[in-house]
């Protein structure tokens, strides 16, 4: 992601929540409420990320770090997602979670490359795809197969690899599955021209559709692809159904990081070939000073069970409520994003050449499928900050 994304960055940096109408509430699901966070016990996921090396998008490692450092987690497997048609199957950012295995101590999950080619219908179960292309979709089967609880799917690039596991074994999925954050998107309701939606559209419309618990996490407002004024954005929290922050410098909150994170990202950004684990140990140089646009982090946090607090001016951590009670700061927490009920219907005709089309209800009484939107002022301060925090934390190795 997505030179689409940064042109239209100055109509959402616009959107601000003080002057959006309020949302409804009665049928809000808590931030938090699943998976339930049970402090001693992990709780599983398997990750699919279009992570490459040299990056198309440095975001997927900035998420990769994040995953890694919050120990709640237990990587079940990770999915390299390949459906990017310029990239190359041996372009996966192997290097990336080797790096952050090392400096996190961690194991390195199972992983596998996914499938190459978009589903051709939103029922594709994509076996007739060539066989070094199927060991993605075997691995997410296996492992909900083999794991005696519910594991949540996460997406940070296309839905495909979890479309086509859910294609092939609904059965499997309703039973093993958590929840699937999609983070990809146009909330609510509307066209849905967003690149993660762009990489496999009949897997999204699969995805959304599906019976699973979904957890929709918007990358995009609406409002930057309607000819809606900067006005009518400010004055409609419609705009707000989305996870997208930016990092205002790089090169400011790198520098904060441990040396080994710095590397890692340094290693990522200037295409490195060299051993990306002897890398880590380098003294870390200066990061680019370029502003980013982010979007998985808040459904991070939220996957993990985690709330927000806020300790002085302007510095928030994600924190088990648990550990903030630890910490004496349970009474800090702030209300950042919440999830609504929502139900979805189709408005475009099927098939891969339409951009899908969504009406979207909010708020109904029942729904599978449930949408973010951020509710605190300072979504984007509040979101940078726990960032760093978390990217901070201190590891047995780091
Ligand atoms: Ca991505």
């Amino acid at each position: 992601m997505k030179a689409l994304k940064l042109s239209f960055l100055a109509v959402i940096l616009s959107c601000s929540f003080y002057s959006c109408n309020g949302a409804k509430s009665e049928n809000i699901i808590d931030d938090g409420k699943v998976p339930a966070p049970i402090e001693d016990k992990q709780i599983p996921i398997i990750y699919s990320s279009d992570l490459f090396h040299p990056p198309g998008d440095i975001d997927d490692h900035y998420d990769l770090v994040v995953l890694f450092m919050m120990q709640e987690f237990d990587i079940k497997a990770l999915i390299f997602d390949i459906s990017t048609a310029s990239r190359q199957p041996n372009d996966i950012g192997l290097a990336a979670l080797r790096q952050i295995a090392s400096i996190t101590n961690r194991p390195i999950p199972p992983y596998a490359v996914g499938l190459r080619q978009s589903l051709t219908s939103q029922d594709d179960r994509g076996e007739g795809q060539a066989s070094q292309f199927q060991a993605g979709v075997e691995l997410i089967l296996t492992t909900l197969q083999e794991s005696d609880e519910k594991v949540v799917l996460f997406l940070v690039g296309s839905c495909r690899d979890f479309a086509a596991a859910y294609n092939r074994d609904s059965t499997l999925l309703k039973e093993k599955v958590a929840a699937v954050y999609v983070n990809a998107g146009c909330g609510p309701d509307g066209e849905q021209n967003e690149w993660n939606v762009g990489l496999d559209r009949n897997a999204y419309l699969c995805l959304l559709k599906s019976d699973l618990p979904i957890y929709w996490c918007p990358c995009l407002t609406r409002g930057r692809l309607s000819s809606a004024s900067k006005q009518e954005i400010e004055s409609n929290s419609i705009y707000s159904y989305n996870t997208f922050f930016t990092i205002p410098n790089q090169a400011e909150l790198v520098k904060t990081l441990p040396a080994k994170v710095q590397n890692l990202l340094i290693y990522a950004a200037t295409s490195s070939s060299t051993d990306p684990i002897e890398y880590l140990v380098r003294t870390p140089g200066a990061f680019t000073t370029d502003i980013k646009g982010m979007w998985s982090i808040a459904p991070l946090v939220h996957a993990a069970g985690r709330k927000i607090y806020v300790k002085g001016n302007g510095n928030y951590f994600a924190y088990s409520p648990q550990e903030a009670q630890n910490l004496g700061i349970d009474n800090s927490k702030v209300d950042v994003f919440l999830f609504h009920t929502i139900r979805l219907s189709q408005t475009s005709p099927d098939g891969a050449s339409h951009l899908p089309v969504l009406a979207g209800e909010l708020d109904v009484a029942e729904s599978s499928v449930q949408v973010f939107q951020y509710i605190y002022p300072d979504f984007n301060e509040a979101m940078v900050s726990v960032l760093a925090n978390i990217m901070k934390t201190q590891t047995p190795s780091n």
